[in-house]
């Protein structure tokens, strides 16, 4: 059985902090050992989203903001696939913002990915729900009006039991973050800093590094008061690394049927067992 996953020509722009992404993304998922058949990666809208187009994993892509959905049906069908999603910041936090906070709630088994490269990229450069107050966009030709919404804050508050933060261009520690996403059992969000070459000249690689720090060897990241701080830290020093992860029940774990015996696609279905049922509503 192999757990080689192959890569595909993307059609990403030369220097896309994409690349570091699916690069890492191999790498994490090779090193756990998890077969590609195993594996399911799904996504919305977006240059991120394009994603599952460009390595050789089971895949599915959907509309725009609404990548959850459908990865919260597939863990609930088949328990035994890993489910990852991958999007932008504009298709999570965006127009997915909506269920991303309800995921969080249910603390369904999934690891998300966030390409967060501060821009709409794929619509060619307005300002998404994470670009910079005052920052001039394609569209805000006078600067950003809004306060840029704080992810890692959002899903602390909403009860998140695993947040944390990478880079792209520091795909050592990435590939560390998405194992640790990966094996997380429960809902797990990690936002990726990846640069947009084209759109956002603003957070560039070199804005980056400048400004981000491993959190140190002694941070607890069970401490809940410590993770907001940090994650409330976005300026000339922003901190990455898990900030905060718990143990929390799953919601596949929370209805016995899903969690004791075989996952929901494996089991026979018999149309007579409906019967019952309908004979209650008639
Ligand atoms: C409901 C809906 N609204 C808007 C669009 C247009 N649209 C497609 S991709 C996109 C922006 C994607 O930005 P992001 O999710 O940050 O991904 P990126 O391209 O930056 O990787 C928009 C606004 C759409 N396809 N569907
Ligand atoms: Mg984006």
């Amino acid at each position: 059985m192999t757990t080689e996953y192959k890569l595909y020509e993307p059609a990403w722009c030369p220097g896309c902090g994409n690349f570091m992404i699916r690069t890492a993304l191999k790498q994490a998922l090779e090193e756990l050992e998890i077969p590609p058949h195993e594996a399911v990666l799904v996504s919305g809208i977006g240059q991120a989203a394009k994603a599952p187009h460009y390595i050789g994993i089971n895949g599915f892509n959907g509309l725009h903001g609404r990548a959850l959905p459908p990865a919260i049906g597939i863990k609930l069908s088949n328990k035994n696939l890993n489910v990852i999603v991958e999007s932008g910041d504009g298709d999570t936090y965006g127009e997915g913002g909506n269920h991303f906070i309800h995921a969080i709630r249910r603390n369904i088994n999934i690891a998300h990915f966030v390409h967060d490269n501060q821009i709409y990229g794929l619509t060619k450069g307005q300002g998404s729900p994470t670009t910079a107050m005052g920052q001039v966009t394609t569209l805000h030709f006078d600067g950003v009006k809004s306060e840029p919404l704080k992810p890692l804050a959002l899903s602390l508050t909403m009860g998140a039991g695993f947040v944390a933060r990478a880079f792209s261009g520091d795909i050592p520690h990435l590939v560390e973050m998405m194992k640790e996403a990966i094996l997380y059992k429960g809902y797990a969000h990690l936002d990726i800093f990846q640069p947009c070459v084209v759109w956002n000249k603003v957070n560039t690689f070199a804005w980056y590094k400048e400004r981000v720090y491993h959190l140190p060897d002694d941070y607890d990241y069970t401490d809940y008061d410590a993770a907001y701080k940090k994650a409330m830290e976005f300026g000339d020093r922003i901190p990455i690394g898990i900030l905060y992860k718990v143990e929390k029940e799953s919601y596949e774990d929370k209805f016995e049927f899903i969690k004791d015996g075989p996952p929901l696609v494996n089991r026979e279905l018999n149309p007579l067992d409906a019967e019952k049922l309908m004979r209650d509503f008639m």
